[in-house]
């Protein structure tokens, strides 16, 4: 049986290719910087777009043509599911997938019913795994569709809720580990307040603290010795979101000693809804060793909201692959496409299009960015722009010898400072495009 009868496997046909259904960028074997396209760029989809996705937004219901699902939150429906993902997976070949609990298996009346029927699924899901070679990126607990998470999870208001949130994710985490999972997510959902005539922030952020601790503790208890990720989004569903940008979720890990445990899964459209660049939250996670993870999409900055398109700016993933590449790679994380084809975009065939230009973008960001960091010309030119620290004055400040005293002293034998340099934007800005 064949879900997508008109679709065989997705090759590398190269640049000059005309198929839609080939990759043009993305040869899976090809070497970039000492490993290959598919080590390099771990690609992974995410199970709640593409496959439970129908294309809702607040004005209308799905309108997706999906022909194998009939709709229902039956166990025979969920399991064809994961006849229908590792079909599409295989054939788009990429290695890994990212779930939460409820995209693959869903909720019954009882913990315990539900808890039993998630196991049935994950062995149909460990055999598909066993079947296709294709691994689990991450695991996550969907802890912000149902009703009682009104107020939160771990945030609520409601202790019963704190604890049912836990007894998900703690099932959520054994799954994850019997599933071999390399990582496993945080994503806050609805841990954030609408207004703080209401809210008791200070405790919020401890119970918060509390059910990472809790979380971590248990996995390590069980053997799961895989990496946590928190993923930061600055608002949507709530007003104010407690893991607003990279900065934001650092200083709470940080502040509750969580720092060594929990990178970060830094996802675009959250950045920019955060008013910050992707390679703004990518680098300043990299420069405090929390680079984790990535959820690759892209937001149409007309829009305000989280639309997340799949990526095809080769602008946005240069950027990106030049933090990725500084750092040597993002394993054990990977770039999960956290995104889903347009309400228009209706056919199952759209899915294949979608996967595959995200795929091509950013092999060719890949290249891009491995080409400029061969060239040496950003490095370069940033070295050269620092040099007054490496001896002289600027050395002693940077080995900390030097004091306000120094300094002045300095200055008043100078008597004023050595000109500036220009920062050359445009001139740096227009060779990144010749690489482009
Ligand atoms: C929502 C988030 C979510 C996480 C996983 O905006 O991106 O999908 O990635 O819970
Ligand atoms: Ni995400
Ligand atoms: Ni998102």
């Amino acid at each position: 049986m064949s879900y997508f009868p008109e679709v065989s496997a997705i090759k590398y046909e190269g640049p000059e290719s005309t198929n839609p259904l080939a990759f043009k960028h993305y040869n899976p074997e090809e070497v970039v910087e000492g490993q290959t396209l598919r080590e390099l760029l771990r690609f992974s989809v995410c199970y709640w777009h593409t496959f439970r996705g129908m294309g809702a937004d607040p004005f209308g219901p799905g309108c997706a043509d999906r022909p194998w699902d009939d709709g229902s939150d039956s166990v025979e429906n969920a399991l064809k599911r994961v006849d229908v993902a590792f079909e599409f997976m295989q054939k788009l070949g990429v290695d890994f997938y990212c779930f939460h609990d409820r995209d693959v298996s869903p909720e019954r009346a009882t913990l315990k019913e539900s808890n039993d029927v998630f196991d049935t699924i994950a062995d149909k899901l460990l055999e598909a795994q066993q079947a296709t070679g294709i691994k689990l990126l991450w695991g996550t607990a969907n802890l912000f569709s149902h009703a009682r998470y009104m107020h939160g999870a771990a945030t609520s208001c409601n202790a019963d809720v704190f604890a049912h949130a836990a007894a998900a994710v703690k099932k959520a985490i054994e799954v994850t580990h019997k599933l071999g999972g390399a990582n496993y997510v945080f994503w806050g959902g609805r841990e954030g307040y609408q207004n703080l005539f209401n809210t008791d922030m200070k405790r919020e952020l401890d119970h918060l603290a509390k059910f990472m601790h809790m979380a971590k503790d248990h996995a390590r208890s069980i053997g799961f010795e895989g990496q946590f990720l928190f993923e930061p989004k600055p608002k949507e569903p709530t007003k104010h979101q407690y893991d607003f940008d990279v900065a934001a979720c650092m200083n709470f890990l940080r502040q509750y000693g969580l720092e060594d445990v929990v990178k970060m899964n830094i996802e675009t459209n959250h950045a920019t809804l955060a008013g910050h660049t992707m390679m703004h939250e990518m680098e300043y996670a990299r420069i405090q060793n929390s680079l984790g993870s990535m959820d690759a999409n892209y937001g149409d900055l007309l829009l305000g909201w989280d639309t997340d398109q799949f990526p095809t700016d080769i602008y946005l993933t240069t950027q990106c692959m030049l933090v990725v590449l500084e750092q040597g790679g993002i394993s054990p994380g990977g770039l999960n496409f956290d995104a889903k084809v347009r309400r228009e975009s209706f056919e199952p065939i759209d899915l294949f299009y979608a996967h595959i230009g995200g795929m091509d973008a950013f092999a060719r960001g890949a290249k891009i960015a491995a080409r400029i960091r061969q060239d040496g010309v950003l490095d370069e030119f940033v070295k050269n722009r620092y040099a007054s620290y490496d001896d002289g004055i600027g050395k002693t400040i940077e080995e900390g010898s030097a004091t306000f005293d120094s300094l002045e002293q300095y200055m008043l034998d100078k008597g004023d400072s050595a000109p500036n340099v220009s920062g050359r934007q445009e001139y740096l800005e227009n060779l990144i495009n010749q690489y482009i």
